[in-house]
């Protein structure tokens, strides 16, 4: 065993043979109406960036089983690296879509003050998410140093550092992976294989059978399985996650899905990706694979379908009425939030800056001076 074999447990008309996932219908509808609000934002956003509204965003369309799949088998006590593709966890850890939104406006509610770009969210609450990160890999040992301070203070917090197959290729992955598995940290790698690392395929990415078989340069155990199946997904997550936290070590999971869209809104995935890959992955849909499982086991119908998908809809779309009206941060929020005492400098342009908005005629917070 190399970690090749594929793990898949829905088959593509919905069956699931001789396979239960111990879950109640409730967690099973919660699952597929949380990817169906993973849909819905992405529409919005799109439509929001490309009226010009918000600045940019990064589809998930393609990559929900994987992400909810994976969420699912963490406590609200883990702590998650995500990638930028990886709404579905905020969204299934209870993360209101409004607070998502807040960040894709940058507004004076969102957790990074209008400082980060579109998509880079953060929260403590309701569930550790740390902030995205732009350079591709640096999170990946963020989440082993986490993880081993778990360790270190005897708490069985698990970290699930999340990425894409680009991701393998920086020097992050590796050290990562190397430290990880010298020091048995409670941390799974979620490798999402998407084929792509924006127009670069994996042939050009990697002469490996794969990326679940780097594992075994590092010591443990890599796993491959079918992304758009969330069973699957969170099967394997669940297997990694025990094994982190008694104490056995990390494990790589790499999760085959496809991205139906672009790496992001300011990108053309019809330059690079041959027509006739995304026809046949469109065939493989998760969010389809998904409600002909729960229609098999009896729990959906176009009624529940027409339900979720209208509430998922109406949440979203209230979410950025909110946060498109929600004011911007104001000025002094560039200068607060970092120091406890600001150093003479950044005072100093804080001071230069409140100067010119107000001969600007800006608003300025209050309407005070430098500090309020
Ligand atoms: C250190 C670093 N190098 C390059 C980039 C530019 N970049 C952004 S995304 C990306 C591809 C990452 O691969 P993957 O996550 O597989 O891409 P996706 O599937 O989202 O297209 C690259 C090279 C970056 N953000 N950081
Ligand atoms: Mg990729």
């Amino acid at each position: 065993m190399d970690g090749t074999d594929l793990l898949t447990l829905i088959e593509g008309n919905g069956d699931a043979p001789e396979f239960d996932p111990g879950m109640s219908d409730e967690e099973l509808l919660y699952c597929y109406g949380t990817m169906l609000t993973v849909r819905a934002f992405d529409d919005i956003c799109l439509k929001l960036q490309r009226g010009g509204r918000i600045g940019f965003s990064i589809p998930n369309k393609g990559i929900e089983a994987t992400q909810v799949g994976a969420a699912s088998a963490m406590r609200k006590s883990d702590w998650i690296f995500p990638s930028y593709r990886d709404f579905g966890m905020a969204l299934y850890h209870g993360v209101p879509p409004v607070q998502m939104m807040h960040n894709m406006f940058g507004n004076a509610e969102d957790t990074t003050r209008g400082r980060q770009m579109p998509v880079h969210f953060s929260w403590t609450e309701p569930i550790h998410f740390v902030s995205i990160s732009s350079p591709i890999g640096t999170h990946i040992p963020q989440a082993v140093g986490a993880a081993r301070a778990f360790q270190y203070r005897g708490e069985d917090h698990v970290c699930l550092a999340s990425f894409g197959d680009g991701g393998t290729s920086s020097i992050g992955f590796h050290s990562a992976l190397n430290f990880a598995g010298v020091w048995k940290a409670p941390v799974v790698f979620l490798c999402q294989n998407n084929g792509w690392a924006i127009s670069c395929p994996s042939d050009e990415q990697t002469a490996s059978k794969g990326y679940a078989i780097k594992a075994q340069a590092y010591g443990m155990p890599g796993v491959t399985v079918d992304g758009n199946d969330l069973l699957a997904v969170r099967q394997a997550t669940l297997e990694a996650v025990a094994r982190a936290r008694a104490g056995d070590g990390p494990t790589l999971i790499e999760a085959l899905t496809f991205r139906m869209g672009g790496h992001s809104t300011s990108d053309d995935p019809s330059k690079y990706v041959p027509k006739e890959q995304l026809e046949e992955w469109a065939k493989r849909d998760p969010v389809t694979r998904m409600q002909r499982y729960l229609e098999r086991r009896g729990i959906w119908t176009q009624a529940v379908e027409d339900r979720i998908l209208a509430e998922a809809q109406e949440r979203v779309a209230e979410a950025a009425r909110i946060a498109e009206h929600t004011p911007r941060p104001g000025l002094e929020t560039i200068f607060s939030d970092v120091y406890a005492d600001l150093p003479a400098h950044l005072r100093k342009q804080g001071e230069a800056a409140f100067d010119l908005a107000k001969r600007k005629g800006d608003a300025v917070a209050g309407g005070g001076e430098f500090p309020l």
